[in-house]
């Protein structure tokens, strides 16, 4: 198999960073397109819906991230076989997805209506959301979220989680998390200490 190429934004989180640390954990060898936002404009209409991202292999594309990350968790062996276990990644990552959607969709608001609606988030959907992806962690045995091991979807959600926590949202309380579900902050720093995580953002000097 030629080397595949995933193209996303030049930032070390959201959308296309699950399966960037898929292909590191798996070892799997694949060219890391990271796209400048001053050079996004030239490059959209070369993409299937408009949007990042995208994974490109012997000359085709495929794009949305959720079925990238399946892909590309196959390739890494960070993706159940068993079709039961495979559901349940996929619930977390679609449920991760929808979430963090309502959240990203008040990036360009004006500010009065962005803090207006991050409120509302923080106020209700948010701790919500928190408490019943917590209550799938713990139902599905605490550790992982799908086949009793490291699956794409817990990358997922760790990519989630260390956004919410990361202070870069303004009106959302950084600890949300802790107050809320403080088992998925153990979830987080569990997925945070495996090996390759930590060596793959320590070489690119990115706190965790
Ligand atoms: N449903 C798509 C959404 C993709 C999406 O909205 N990507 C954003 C970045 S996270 C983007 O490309 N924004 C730039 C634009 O829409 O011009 C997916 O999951 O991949």
């Amino acid at each position: 198999m030629n080397k595949p190429k995933l193209v996303y934004f030049d930032i070390d989180g959201a959308r296309g960073e699950a399966a960037r640390l898929a292909f590191v954990i798996g070892g799997v060898p694949f060219e890391d397109d990271r796209v400048k936002f001053a050079d996004w404009q030239g490059r959209k209409s070369n993409t299937p819906f408009g949007a990042l991202p995208v994974l490109e292999l012997d000359g085709q594309t495929v794009a949305q991230s959720n079925g990238i990350n399946r892909y590309v968790g196959k390739l890494a062996g960070l993706y159940p076989s068993d079709a039961w276990q495979a559901a349940l990644c996929d619930e977390a990552m679609d449920a991760v997805e929808e979430i963090a959607t309502s959240v990203w969709s008040t990036m360009s608001l004006p500010p009065a209506e962005k803090k207006a609606q991050r409120e509302r988030l923080a106020a209700g959907p948010l701790p919500d959301f928190l408490d019943r992806l917590q209550r799938r962690l713990l139902a599905h045995g605490s550790q992982y979220f799908a086949d009793g091991r490291l699956t794409v979807a817990d990358l997922k959600v760790f990519v989630w989680i260390r956004h919410l926590r990361s202070g870069q949202l303004d009106h959302i309380p950084v600890d949300l998390a802790e107050r809320v579900a403080p088992r998925l902050v153990e979830h987080y720093d569990r997925v945070k200490e495996h090996p390759a995580i930590k060596a793959y953002y320590a070489e690119r000097k990115v706190a965790i």
